[in-house]
């Protein structure tokens, strides 16, 4: 299979049209929308808030290629049998996971607050994979549902880049795939954060993957010929 040239850092990324899954880590209404989790806990949502509308034009593209999108959430079960004690009662939050929030239990399966933003919304046919820890890998089925559909290559989108796509595209890396960030599909409440873990990404050769921008990323992909664009 041909590979296609995008551009990116530290140098361009070869993209495998037949085994490149698009990831969106976390786009739950807790961390992102005004009157949630995270904006109680003082942060600013405005910071993570633009980027939903380029991951909603790089979804939008992949389903019309019916290239592989994947989405993760971070939660627990309601009777919080799968919660460690040391992520409860880390910072000894006035409001902690479990607690009834602004749009229900925070982090609850099932609570509002941890639904998927309305404006990326999963569609049929995308896997939803449900996490405890930051990373997309740790007791989770993702390496399996990737393995099963031939995927080797993660364009990785999210909230927030520093925690949970930052673990996530170093397990990706460590388990032998090829991690693509686009840098306005990514944010952090800490914008020194969303830089320097950006920077990680791609330093010393690219130690764990690929930072682009998904207008670069569009462009290059509009650019496929017809008859690659399916896996
Ligand atoms: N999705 C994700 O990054 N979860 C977090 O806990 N992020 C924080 O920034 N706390």
């Amino acid at each position: 299979m041909n590979t296609f040239s995008i551009p990116a850092e530290p140098y361009d990324f070869a993209l495998r049209p037949d085994a490149c899954a698009l990831l969106v880590i976390d786009m739950q209404r807790d961390f992102l929308e005004p009157g949630g989790f995270g904006e109680s806990l003082g942060n600013d949502v405005s910071l993570l808030r633009r980027t939903i509308a380029p991951i909603r034009t790089l979804l939008a593209a992949w389903r019309a290629l019916a290239w592989p999108v994947l989405h993760t959430r971070e939660g627990h079960a309601p009777d919080l049998s799968d919660l460690h004690a040391s992520k409860r009662m880390r910072g000894s939050p006035s409001r902690g996971i479990g607690d009834p929030g602004p749009m229900g239990r925070i982090l609850v399966r099932g609570e509002p607050g941890h639904e998927i933003v309305p404006e990326l919304v999963p569609v049929a046919g995308e896997p939803v994979v449900d996490k405890r820890g930051k990373g997309a890998f740790y007791a989770t089925d993702l390496d399996v549902l990737l393995q099963a559909r031939g995927i080797r290559q993660l364009v990785v989108v999210g909230v927030t880049t520093e925690v949970c796509v930052h673990t996530t595209v170093r397990e990706a890396n460590d388990r032998g795939y090829e991690c693509l960030v686009p840098s306005d599909c990514t944010g952090s409440y800490f914008p020194e954060f969303h830089e320097a873990g950006l920077a990680m990404i791609k330093a010393q050769g690219g130690i764990f993957g690929w930072v682009t921008r998904s207008p670069e990323l569009l462009a290059a992909i509009e650019r496929l010929p017809s008859s690659t664009k399916s896996p």
